[in-house]
């Protein structure tokens, strides 16, 4: 009698059965309303083991939080919807499909992404800050069957679909997602085996191609690498994230969502990133008029934001600085992280300054591969300048990039003396599958190993490594033997800003589409602020040369302006040097190094 009246208040844990009734039924609502059935993947898995009545979600602002019972009902629903919407539009529904979405970040992206993995289909995250052109090209390359979209973006993806994509066998269809209202929850969760198992995520980045590459992320990707997450970093249900990041990077879905989601933490969602707000929310719990947040537990930003919080604390008032003193030790935030960008040193110290202490755990990932070094857990791990050891399962060597030897363990450094550099080469489950068909950059990218396992991912990344003094002692199985620190890029084309990935190659393309321009190479120059700024080198077309604003010779903003439309404005160069023209080597390629120590200084 009494377990039947807590169910029936939903505050038994829920009973979780793994069925093997038809893969089809998982999209048809279960009535009554008492059982909800998931694809049987560990996300499910993992959700549908959390205390239903413990808060998954929270929306900072409104401060409205949404528990895991109530996210799996709600994404029970989205579901169902999301496959008959997919099967008035094709006939396969379900299995691999790619679902292009447009949400803001919160509650209904969650349940938007969690809906799509229920169908086993791809889910293609989309940003909004992207311009129409940009968004076109990734619903063409993915071959999206449909854009989903909240009200908010639906303007923006009807712009996006007016009008370019006519040309396509299968146009995709929008669908507008409604915000979901919380179901009342469940208590029963039927798992059913996928016959398929085709689902994922795609995420779009930039590399040394001209266009962006979609990164296939299968499900058992995305578990591997939540799951070596989890591990190392040891995420629990009592950690609060606050979540400040855009959510169609591997940063913001893996390490801050998909990875808390399966260790039943609590996700609180603040975007866009706004300094003054973060620095009151981090501060709340410790002024008596913000007790009832609760404290923030786990950051993990990139290095620009680390940077405009130290640039902003000086000026806000005293009470709020003295708070956020107290949020900030290492009592309250028991996790900060850097990463996606070199974490400067003095960035770091004046971190630990400011904290009273803490210190920053700085690790190294790509869209590729999700976090594949890291710094440990124990402050005596956090060396600096060093990414730390490989992850759990995550298996790393170092090729000497002139001998193309594999570089052993014990042999870091050379008859001279001189530690070896090579490039980071990684191997294991947490690798993604394929770029989205691109056989030509996949087959690039990986390297056969002789050694038996299989192939291995080219990063691109330089690295020696390196035994440090003092580290590796915690005991983690992971966190020991030699450090590795990163050296640079292989390549001057990837530029590095804000935390972002930008192909030189991309916006060469754009700047030579204008017919200002006859000649253009884009490079990155050192910037405190942002890592690296985007900078560009052009030879102006005389023919053209006079047509900026008011007949002007043609500039910087009048460059921004034409370029708006086409790039994300990370991408869009924030330096423009006019020059007579670009040195040349024998081969007809420009030496991008010497260039921008010739046009912008040796410090740049
Ligand atoms: C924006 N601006 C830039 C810029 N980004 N200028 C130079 N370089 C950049 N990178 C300019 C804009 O044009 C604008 O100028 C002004 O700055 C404000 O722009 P904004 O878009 O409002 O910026 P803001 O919202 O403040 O964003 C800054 C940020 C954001 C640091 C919060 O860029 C961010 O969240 N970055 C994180 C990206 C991320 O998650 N990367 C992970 C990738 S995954 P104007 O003139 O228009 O006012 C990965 C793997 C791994 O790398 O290991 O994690």
């Amino acid at each position: 009698m009494l377990t039947h009246l807590l169910r029936r208040l939903h505050l038994s844990q829920p009973s979780i059965a793994i069925v093997r009734h038809s893969w089809r039924h998982i999209a048809k609502p279960q009535y009554p309303r008492m059982a909800s059935t998931f694809p049987d993947l560990p996300i499910f898995r993992a959700i549908a083991s959390h205390d239903p009545q413990s808060t998954a979600i929270v929306h900072s602002k409104s401060a409205r939080r949404f528990t895991y019972g109530e996210l799996l009902k709600d994404v029970e629903d989205a579901k169902v919807q999301l496959y008959n919407q997919l099967k008035s539009a094709s006939a396969e529904a379900i299995g691999g499909e790619r679902v292009a979405f447009l949400v803001e970040n919160g509650y209904d992206y969650v349940v938007t992404l969690l809906s799509i993995f229920a169908c086993d289909n791809i889910a293609v995250p989309l940003s909004s800050g992207f311009p129409a052109s940009e968004l076109r090209f990734i619903l063409e390359n993915s071959e999206a069957v449909t854009l989903l979209s909240s009200r908010k973006f639906q303007d923006k993806a009807e712009e996006v679909l007016k009008e370019g994509l006519e040309h396509l066998r299968r146009k995709p269809v929008l669908n507008v997602v409604e915000k979901r209202r919380q179901g009342s929850g469940h208590d029963e969760v039927q798992l059913v085996p996928l016959p398929m198992n085709k689902g994922g995520m795609m995420l779009y980045t930039s590399g040394t191609t001209s266009r962006p590459k979609g990164v296939l992320l299968p499900q058992s990707v995305l578990t591997a690498q939540a799951q070596s997450l989890h591990k190392a970093w040891e995420y629990t249900p009592r950690d609060h994230l606050l979540h400040v990041l855009p959510l169609h990077h591997i940063h913001g879905t893996v390490n801050a969502l998909l990875t808390p989601l399966f260790a039943g933490s609590t996700i609180e969602f603040m975007f866009p990133f706004n300094v003054d707000a973060v620095w009151e929310r981090l501060a709340a719990p410790y002024l008596a008029e913000g007790k009832s947040k609760e404290p923030i537990t786990f950051l993990t930003v990139v290095p620009t934001i680390y940077s405009r919080f130290l640039g902003s604390h000086g000026e806000l008032a005293a009470p709020t600085q003295e708070a956020i003193k107290k949020a900030l030790a290492p009592e309250s935030l028991r996790l900060n992280i850097s990463g996606s960008a070199a974490l400067p040193i003095p960035t770091k110290k004046a971190w630990t300054e400011l904290s009273g202490g803490n210190i920053l755990l700085e690790r190294y990932g790509m869209t590729e591969v999700g976090m594949a070094l890291s710094c440990g857990l124990d402050f005596r791990d956090r060396v600096d300048g060093s990414v730390g050891w490989p992850l759990p399962s995550v298996q790393v060597r170092l090729v000497d990039i002139d001998t193309h030897e594999v570089i052993p363990v014990g042999q870091e450094v050379d008859k001279d003396g001189k530690e070896r550099e090579g490039e980071i080469q990684l191997h294991g489950p947490t690798v993604f599958e394929k770029y989205w068909r691109n056989e030509k950059a996949t087959s690039e990218e990986f390297v056969p190993g002789e050694d038996g396992v299989g192939k291995w991912f080219k990063t691109g990344d330089i690295a020696t490594r390196r035994m440090v003094e003092g580290a590796g002692q915690s005991g983690h199985d992971w966190a020991k033997g030699p450090m590795y620190f990163i050296r640079g890029r292989k390549s001057t084309d990837i530029i590095k800003s804000g935390g972002e990935k930008v192909s030189a190659l991309e916006v060469e393309r754009e700047l030579l589409s204008l017919p200002q321009i006859s000649e253009a190479t884009v490079v990155g120059v050192a910037s405190k602020q942002w890592g690296q700024k985007v900078a560009a080198v052009i030879v102006l077309n005389p023919d053209h040369a006079q047509t900026g604003k008011g007949g002007k010779i043609w500039g910087i903003m009048d460059m921004r302006r034409a370029l708006k439309e086409k790039l994300a404005n990370y991408k869009i160069p924030q330096e423009l040097k006019v020059v007579e023209d670009l040195p040349k080597n024998a081969m007809g390629k420009i030496n991008k190094k010497s260039l921008v120590t010739e046009i912008f200084g040796p410090d740049a």
